[in-house]
């Protein structure tokens, strides 16, 4: 059976699910939006784990595109995997490092068991990319990625902090169908 992807309005950071997925930056050692929530909510640990991190595997930072876990602290997950989304860019098409955000890290979670996983909108805050594209790049790689997913994979969650967001994932998902 194919996983289910559903939508939620509200913070991810108050969500139940094996895996959460963090919108980081390549320095892994936090910031704004979903990353500083993350953060501030999981505690110390998310981040000294991060710092091991950046000081073994990615001493120049994690590549934009690509995704690694971490244990998810104090939230109520298994979990976190941090990914790093493009920057928009008017002049230059990145979507498919955004695709790869949300492929990686479904590839990261079925490495790790897991059945349950929330995204949030990758690159849609900070990184300024604009909603409804983002929300149809973030739907079609999950569908893609779960095409060829292992069973164990039961649900994909996007996370939408705002109605504006929710609806645009709602769209996307209804025109991806
Ligand atoms: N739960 C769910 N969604 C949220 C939450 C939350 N608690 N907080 C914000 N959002 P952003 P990016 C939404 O900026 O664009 C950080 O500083 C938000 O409304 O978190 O990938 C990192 O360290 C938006 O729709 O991530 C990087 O430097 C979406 O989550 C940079 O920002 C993503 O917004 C990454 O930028």
């Amino acid at each position: 059976m194919t996983a289910r992807i559903t939508l939620v309005q509200g913070d991810i950071t108050r969500q139940r699910a094996d895996v959460l997925v963090n919108a980081a930056n390549s320095s892994l050692l936090g910031g704004g939006g979903v990353d500083g929530a993350i953060h501030r909510r999981g505690g110390p640990d998310i981040l000294a784990e991060c710092r091991v991190l950046r000081a073994s595997r990615y001493g120049k930072g994690l590549p934009t595109g690509q995704a690694v876990a971490t244990t998810a602290g104090r939230l109520d997950a298994d979990h976190v995997i941090h990914t790093v989304g493009p920057v928009w860019s008017a002049t230059e098409d990145r979507s498919a490092l955004l695709a790869s955000c949300y492929r990686e890290s479904l590839r990261v979670a079925a490495g790790l068991g897991a059945r349950t996983v929330a995204f949030p909108a990758i690159s849609t805050g900070v990184y300024r990319w604009p909603l409804d594209d983002a929300a149809h790049i973030a739907v079609r790689a999950v569908r893609d990625a779960l095409a060829t997913a292992p069973e164990l994979l039961a649900e994909v969650r996007f996370v939408l902090f705002d109605e504006a967001a929710y609806e645009a994932f709602e769209q996307a998902l209804a025109a991806e169908g």
